[in-house]
């Protein structure tokens, strides 16, 4: 197999410059780019069988596919497609919201089309200063929609939380304490003042994020598939289960008269930031794909084990990926993928990749390689990818079809972050700035 081969020298310098906190990461892990192994990424140019793939046609017809395979195979677990009709309830719609710039709606999807859990319970803001239909940015959140906003008229999540006791947590369950406790993670009122709507959901609700999650969720719940075939449960991991709930918040999307649905940008942060990019590799309906430092398993490069590892990854969260990951435990460069490619499937639609300064277990260095390294696939397409050879500054953007940025601060997302992405969604989905 051709393969890219890399080493640490020719990278590490800008990285260093500014990353010097390697105290507030997880002990026992590499975080000095000199100890960076010399390492071989697998071209995702070259095809099972060692053809060159050398047009977007032939990428399209054979090679994307081969490459989800691979992840299916070795990463997340197969996912399957719509397995029944998802059933669409509307709970509230309530206007003149963020001082009368928003609707705000609460919609339960009924995932396995009967009056039976799972239920995803969507919040939804779109912005009321357009009649046309918006282009709307769609992500999970880790606390409940009620911890998006401090808004008393949305629902409290009932659902298991991780967090055993923590503010706004009490039992593994969320309390009124819990209200806008993520705000600042969703800019709700900010993305509704440029002219796009927000779409969130808890990931709980899709399935618990535990070990033993499966089994309160819709992958116990699901026996069968469409065509009536028994479905083994190890054929998706929780990644897949949540990804596959994005989809169907997609095709709830899809029934709403306010969205423009080629217009769908797919968000989210960390473990999140993971599920996204999954989501948007196999769904090819979101128009964009955003990864917020979302690290080993998402846009970092495995074979760099810089941060956290694969080993790691499976131990603390044996549930996220699938059982053949595990054989990657201290074995990264066996892996037939890495990351790079994730971020390929993308290609053409535009990919957004960031990463935070002090987020060294996430290996920013790392995000920004594997989105490098996705840019000959781009490139068969007559995209621009990064248009920069090595890591930019900080709070310096750059990219065309793959955006970049590594901003100051910690694994958190930003105002700044959301800046960002608004920019970038703009220049891509045609249009000028809210109010410009
Ligand atoms: C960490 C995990 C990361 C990242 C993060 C998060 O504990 O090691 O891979 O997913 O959690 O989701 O916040």
């Amino acid at each position: 197999m051709k393969a890219l081969r890399l080493t640490a020298l020719t990278v590490a310098l800008p990285t260093l410059l500014f990353m010097n906190n390697a105290d507030a990461q997880p002990a026992g892990y590499n975080y000095d780019e000199a100890k960076v192994p010399a390492y071989t990424l697998p071209d995702p140019l070259v095809a099972n069988n060692g053809a060159k793939v050398a047009t977007a046609g032939q990428w399209h017809a054979s090679r994307r596919a081969e490459v989800v395979k691979l992840f299916e195979e070795h990463v997340y677990g197969r996912r399957p497609g719509k397995l029944k009709e998802t059933k669409f309830e509307v709970n509230s719609v309530e206007r003149g919201v963020f001082g009368g710039k928003a609707v705000r709606k609460q919609i339960t999807l009924l995932l396995l089309g009967e009056d039976q859990e799972p239920k995803l319970h969507v919040l939804m803001y779109l912005p009321v200063a357009t009649t046309k239909p918006v282009p709307v940015f769609v992500g999970y959140n880790f606390d409940g929609n009620h911890a998006v906003d401090a808004d008393p008229g949305i629902d409290i999540s009932t659902n298991w939380m991780r967090e055993a006791n923590a503010p706004g947590i009490k039992d593994h369950r969320a309390t009124e304490e819990g209200r806008g406790r993520e705000a600042s993670r969703w800019q709700a009122e900010l993305i509704v003042g440029r002219g796009y709507g927000l779409v969130t959901a808890y990931y709980g609700d899709v399935e618990p994020d535990h070990a033993e999650g499966w089994k309160d969720g819709l992958r116990a719940k699901v026996k069968t598939d469409a065509a009536g075939q028994p479905l083994a449960l190890d054929e998706w991991s929780a990644i897949s289960a949540w990804a596959w709930g994005l989809s169907r918040i997609m095709d709830y999307l899809e029934t709403d008269d306010n969205v423009n649905t080629n217009q769908v940008a797919v968000i989210g942060h960390s473990r999140l930031g993971k599920t996204a990019l999954w989501a948007g590799a196999t769904d090819e309906r979101f128009a964009i794909t955003i990864s917020n430092d979302s690290g080993c398993g998402g846009a970092a490069l495995s074979r760099r084990i810089f941060g956290e590892t694969v080993k790691r990854i499976n131990t603390s969260f044996p549930h996220w990926f699938c059982a053949n990951y595990k054989k990657y435990d201290d074995n990264e460069a066996a892996c037939p993928v890495d990351q790079h490619e994730l971020i390929a499937l993308m290609a053409p639609r535009p990919v957004y990749v960031a990463s935070a300064a002090e987020d060294l277990w996430a290996d920013p260095l790392g995000e920004f390689l594997a989105a490098k390294h996705a840019e000959p696939v781009y490139k068969l397409f007559g995209k621009g990818g990064l248009g920069a050879e090595t890591q930019p500054p900080v709070n310096q953007p750059i990219g065309d079809f793959i955006g970049y940025h590594v901003r100051t601060g910690k694994h958190d997302v930003t105002a700044y972050d959301w800046e960002q992405y608004l920019d970038f969604a703009d220049r891509h989905f045609g249009r000028r700035r809210w109010g410009s």
